[in-house]
């Protein structure tokens, strides 16, 4: 799928990428429509008071200066009306901080790993798991003769990668983030996610996306010396879309049969050499048994005392 201009990347507009998950639009909507207006009518308010201030009690016009020290009204104002901006920010901060934390159950689990300098991902009820390396440009000296030129099919440069993540639309995908070596940061930011990596924990998140279409994030915690180029790039396909990708990685459905690749190996083998697999393992087997047959021997051998 080829990444849609202006959607999920940068685009060197200003303000927030569009958002494509629930937690996503509630955030951006909460930062646009009542954050951003009003920092900017309470700058607005302070400056003019400022201003005001400045001129009508200027020396040349108070050569009397006043000898007022306080003012009830005035000082409960100042006190109560910046508390009353603050819990009705605090409302709707709260409430969307419960909406990230809890999200509704997964239909899928992605596991996340951040390397120095790469991602690899796994999706463990699905049998897949690969790396993602970053594409560099066709005239890169550093660029291996094995490594893929980028394309702009592949999207912007040092954001496209080799191999994205994909995920179905209108799922609920539940991100496990860790790291192998340093803290690294996964981070889309069209998803609202920026979730640390870190080597040792796991670290939950999630992303519910609607709209198919390729999403660019970045590694967001400064990690080393090619922190800036280990993009992230997930793609969003319908269902069946979804399925066709996990079966060429060589998955498989949650609860279906591993593929043939992996069912056969252990079978060919067993049966090519099954004279001298089978006796260790039917003797191995039966602990069990052999315990209660010693026991029985026992007992027989104290009935036959008797
Ligand atoms: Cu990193």
């Amino acid at each position: 799928m080829a990444p849609t201009p202006g959607i999920g990347m940068p685009d060197g507009s200003k303000g927030i990428q569009p958002q494509v998950t629930p937690i996503g639009e509630e955030a951006s909507a909460f930062h646009d429509n009542i954050l951003l207006p009003l920092c900017f009518l309470i700058s607005a308010f302070v400056l003019i008071l400022l201003i005001w201030a400045i001129f009508r009690y200027r020396r040349g016009a108070n050569p009397v200066p006043s000898r007022n020290s306080h003012n009830t009204l005035i000082e409960v104002i100042w006190t109560l009306v910046p508390v009353l901006i603050l819990v009705g920010i605090a409302i709707p901060s709260i409430r969307l901080l419960r909406h990230t934390y809890s999200p509704p159950p997964a239909d899928l689990t992605v596991k996340v790993t951040g390397h120095q300098w790469y991602w690899s991902y796994e999706l463990p009820d699905y049998g897949v798991q690969f790396d993602s390396y970053m594409l560099k440009e066709g005239n890169d000296p550093t660029r291996q003769a094995n490594q893929r030129a980028r394309t702009d099919a592949d999207g912007p440069p040092l954001l496209a990668v080799d191999n994205r993540l994909v995920i179905p639309a209108g799922k609920v995908v539940k991100f496990i983030a860790t790291a192998d070596d340093v803290i690294h940061s996964f981070a889309v930011p069209a998803f609202w996610i920026k979730q640390d990596a870190n080597p040792g924990q796991l670290h939950e998140t999630w992303a519910k996306v609607d709209r198919p279409g390729v999403y660019f994030g970045q590694c967001s915690e400064l990690c080393g010396a090619r922190h800036g180029f280990m993009p992230i790039a997930v793609e969003v396909v319908p269902q069946a879309q979804f399925e066709a990708w996990i079966a060429a990685k060589g998955g498989h459905m949650p609860g279906a049969k591993a593929p043939d690749t992996t069912a056969a190996s252990p079978v060919t083998p067993a049966s090519a050499s099954a004279p001298a697999v089978a006796p260790p393992a039917a003797a191995a087997e039966p602990a069990g048994n052999i315990a209660a047959n010693a026991n029985a021997n026992v007992a027989k051998r104290a009935t036959a005392n008797d």
